[in-house]
């Protein structure tokens, strides 16, 4: 962390202006090199936008920019930080990039800004997490859940776990360490109610991994069904605009199509697929190979059926209805008439072609979503899949503990288990160190007086 790193903060590309950021102990310096004020500056104020030139070690004139300075530990990284915001043509962006890099910055890593304020203690790592979360969102409840992943929601909820299992482990290792001390040990009973407890809380947050999974990468909702049925139909109707070639022509859609779409704010990733049907034909049978490919990885299947023809017409739906598959079956081309053969069956009856049950289905493929977007919305923690990993073994030492302590485990034994939870709780943060559990015992039990 000597070195000092710089990078465009924007995105590629061509813009009115773009930001470049300077990061470390040799940010100030730097500028002072390259940069020349419009007005002369005595000091070099933090928080205030200068304008000035860029120049090159040849004093020519590279762009005019504004320049600020964020002195550390009061900066987005900690350290000493320079942006500049520059004209926003691709040439010129670099030209001051290189500029920068000649006069002694490195080109930083991808998230090597973050990481520093990591490193520096301006968050934890589910803050560092939720920024990357932030930029990629792609609906306001994603937006939502990572913005209050970056104030430190969720990095609070894994402090509060660790505490209580920091108490319980401090109590059992002050026992060990210091049994002249006469403290007496908890009663195993309370202990293992303690542990059950923290075992329940660990549990009701790996249950936000599926929550967490939709929002990052979307739902992902398969259009299937046999050929003519309306697929492609649907998904355009669930667009909003013609994505996909719709004909009269069985077999159409050959190759799978993607989209990914915002459903009431949560993100669906919807895929319309070849109709399944047995072909000879080379490409259309390579297409529904994969239609089956992607119902094997679907969350949801919408089983497609054309409803105004009897369902014995409809071929290899049968299998499709009765399936294990999480799906909703959709009766199609409702505006002709809803034949006898479904009176019974269990559907939503949507017309494609007049719009009508679409808004319905919308609103069953969110239920479907564990519970709707208001369970989304309600229950903002999110947790991702290396939190998710880190709890379920964190939980699992929990439980074994548990389970050592009703088998009249002596306390030195069951130590090391919850000291192997705590390191994998700590792990979500990036905070696990020992300096808490001495910390712990010596305030709480005031020992050597
Ligand atoms: N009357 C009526 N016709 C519809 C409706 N939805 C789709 N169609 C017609 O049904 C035909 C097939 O529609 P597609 O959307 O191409 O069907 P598909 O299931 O994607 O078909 P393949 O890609 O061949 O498997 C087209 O002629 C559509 O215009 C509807 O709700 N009502
Ligand atoms: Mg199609």
């Amino acid at each position: 962390m000597e070195d000092t790193i710089v990078a465009i903060a924007s995105p590629p590309g061509q813009g009115a202006i773009a930001i470049l950021r300077v990061s470390g102990s040799e940010s100030i310096p730097i500028a002072k090199r390259i940069f020349r004020p419009k007005k002369a500056q005595e000091n070099w104020l933090p928080r205030v936008l200068v304008l000035g030139d860029i120049v090159n070690s040849s004093d020519e004139k590279i762009d005019q920019v504004l320049l600020s300075v964020f002195l550390g530990p009061a900066s987005y990284t900690g350290e000493d930080l320079i942006e500049i915001t520059c004209h926003g043509g691709m040439l010129v962006t670099q030209a001051v990039l290189d500029t920068i890099i000649s006069v002694g910055a490195r080109s930083a890593e991808p998230g090597e800004f973050s990481k520093r304020s990591f490193l520096n203690g301006k968050m934890d790592l589910t803050q560092a997490e939720a920024v990357m979360d932030l930029i990629s969102a792609r609906t306001a409840l994603a937006l939502k859940a990572a913005n209050s992943q970056l104030e430190g929601r969720l990095g609070n909820r894994i402090n509060e776990l660790k505490q209580s299992l920091l108490a319980i482990l401090a109590h059992v290792e002050a026992y060990i360490d210091f049994p002249e001390e006469d403290i007496d040990p908890d009663a195993n009973e309370s202990i293992i109610q303690k542990l059950v407890r923290l075992s329940e809380s660990v549990g009701n947050l790996i249950q936000t991994a599926e929550q967490g999974r939709i929002l990052r990468e979307g739902l992902h909702v398969v259009i299937s069904g046999p050929p003519n049925a309306g697929k492609s139909s649907l998904l355009n109707s669930l667009l909003g605009y013609e994505r996909a070639i719709v004909s009269d022509l069985a077999g159409t859609t050959r190759d799978t199509i993607e989209e990914m779409i915002n459903l009431k704010g949560i993100p669906v990733r919807l895929t319309d697929t070849a109709g399944i049907r047995e072909v000879e034909e080379l490409i259309e049978s390579e297409g529904v190979d994969r239609a089956k490919r992607e119902l094997k990885r679907a969350d949801l299947v919408l089983t497609v059926v054309d409803a105004s023809i009897d369902r014995k017409e409809n071929g290899m739906i049968e299998s499709a209805f009765s399936g294990e598959l999480n799906h909703i079956k959709v009766f199609n081309k409702a505006d002709l008439g809803i034949h006898n053969s479904y009176k019974e069956e269990d559907g939503i009856q949507v017309s494609c072609l007049e719009g009508t049950g679409i808004e319905l289905l919308v609103g069953l493929i969110v239920e479907s979503c564990l519970g709707g977007s208001d369970h989304f919305a309600k229950n903002l923690i999110a947790v991702n899949s290396r939190h998710r990993t880190c709890l379920e073994s964190a939980q699992s030492n929990i439980n074994k503990t548990i389970d050592s302590l009703k088998e009249g485990v002596e306390p030195e034994f069951i130590s090391v288990d919850l000291r192997e939870s705590l390191d994998s709780i700590g792990e979500i943060v990036g905070k696990a160190d020992i300096e808490d559990l001495l910390g712990e015992i010596f305030s709480s039990f005031c020992i050597g007086k």
